[in-house]
């Protein structure tokens, strides 16, 4: 494989109206927000990443604001003139950073993008050579839709029904207290034989243990995230107490937590977001860890643009990856997005991974041009 030098890194903000917002248990965010890592090479390849955050610290504790600050003053210095021979070498080169993955993340992907377009490689590939040849990618990956808490049990069901008709096959509610039970056992008997799941984004405490044993009967694929954002321990307490099985998303932030998870016996799934556990690399060994010990995983998202879509359709494509993933077709997020061409479902309830070197889609300049003004009206901060 061919080394690059990375030459030069532009950072880019930008929000972007969504189609359908997500209102989770902790909030919801007015717009897409991101920011976009362009880098060169010296043979003058480009790469593109994302950084996933949002605006509020509610689903993680960096923000468009701790994301910039933290890319600009430190690892947009510790990449820059630097030769890597893979991907892989990118964590250590900024590993005198503590925290902040999602910034790490997108610094990361977008050397990946350069790397496997130097090398001539679909991004799935590139993966793929840092594992064994059982992990050959299928080109595609199985996918769901994430729905938000919605006024009323009606328009719920009105989502739903809508979505299952465009194909979906796998739909995940998001649920706080006082929008669980009854919500999902009306979906339920409505959808009998839908693949369902629900995500709670910390809502609960494990005193909660009796109030969720209730879902028990509804034959749920999992229930994610019920308790703390940094808690493991007393998932280990509640995943006894229920036959659904529990998956973390929130909690999981390495390799070493996910072994920890589960040597405790704290959940039975993973949601691996690539974003959440600091970039690709991590990746690569939280799903050698899952093949492994045999863990069903399937990839979370944020909502992301076309660019960060594309590397986690990518990812999400490698066989290990066994559960429908949090990766829709592009129309449910932008009309437009900001890459070229659209992500459509199939109506097997799969997405094609973009064919072509790298993330195999095209950046649009325009249209990051538009998102980067409407983030400059809405937030002139920074
Ligand atoms: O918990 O999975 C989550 C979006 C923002 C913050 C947290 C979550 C989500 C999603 C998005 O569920 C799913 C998607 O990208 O389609
Ligand atoms: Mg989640």
């Amino acid at each position: 494989m061919k080394s690059i030098t990375i030459e030069t890194i532009t950072l880019y903000e930008i929000a972007m109206p969504l189609v359908e917002t997500l209102r989770t248990s902790f909030g919801e965010e007015p717009f897409k927000t991101a920011i976009l890592v362009e880098v060169t090479t010296s043979d003058s390849v480009t790469g593109w990443g994302e950084v996933s955050t949002e605006i509020n610290p509610g689903y993680s504790s960096e923000t468009m604001g701790t994301a910039i600050h933290v890319l600009r003053e430190f690892l947009v210095p510790a990449l820059v003139g630097k030769t890597i021979g893979s991907p892989t070498e990118i964590p250590a080169l900024m590993s005198s950073v503590r925290g902040h993955p999602l910034a790490k993340h997108g610094a990361e992907a977008a050397v990946w993008d350069a790397w496997a377009k130097t090398n001539g490689l679909g991004l799935a590939e590139a993966f793929a050579a840092h594992l064994t040849p059982q992990d050959a990618p299928r080109g595609f990956a199985r996918v769901g839709v994430s729905i938000g808490i919605k006024p009323s049990i009606d328009e719920t069901i009105a989502v739903i029904q809508k979505r299952v008709d465009q194909g979906y096959s796998r739909i995940k509610l998001k649920i706080k207290p006082g929008w669980d039970v009854d919500v999902a056992r009306a979906v339920r008997q409505r959808f009998p034989d839908i693949l369902l799941m629900l995500d709670a984004n910390s809502a609960y405490t494990l005193a909660d243990a009796h109030h969720l044993k209730q879902l028990d009967d509804l034959n749920l694929l999992m229930i994610e995230q019920p308790l703390g954002y940094h808690d493991i321990y007393e998932h280990s307490k509640l995943q006894p107490q229920l036959r659904t099985p529990v998956c973390l998303d929130e909690s999981i932030h390495s390799a070493d937590d996910l072994r920890l998870a589960l040597d405790l016996g704290a959940c039975r799934i993973l949601n691996l977001k690539p974003c959440r556990v600091s970039g690709y690399t991590e990746s690569l060994e939280i799903y050698r860890v899952c093949v492994e010990r045999g863990i069903p995983l399937w990839v979370g998202g944020m909502m992301e643009t076309g660019i960060g879509r594309a590397s986690n359709l990518a990812f999400a494509s490698l066989p290990g990856v066994t559960l429908p993933c949090d990766i829709s077709a592009t129309e449910r997020y932008f009309n437009p997005d900001i890459t070229e061409p659209p992500f459509v479902l199939r109506s097997d309830s799969t997405i094609a991974v973009a064919p072509g070197a790298g993330i195999g889609v095209d950046v649009v300049r325009e249209r990051v041009d538009t998102a980067a003004a409407l983030w400059r009206a809405e937030y002139p901060y920074g």
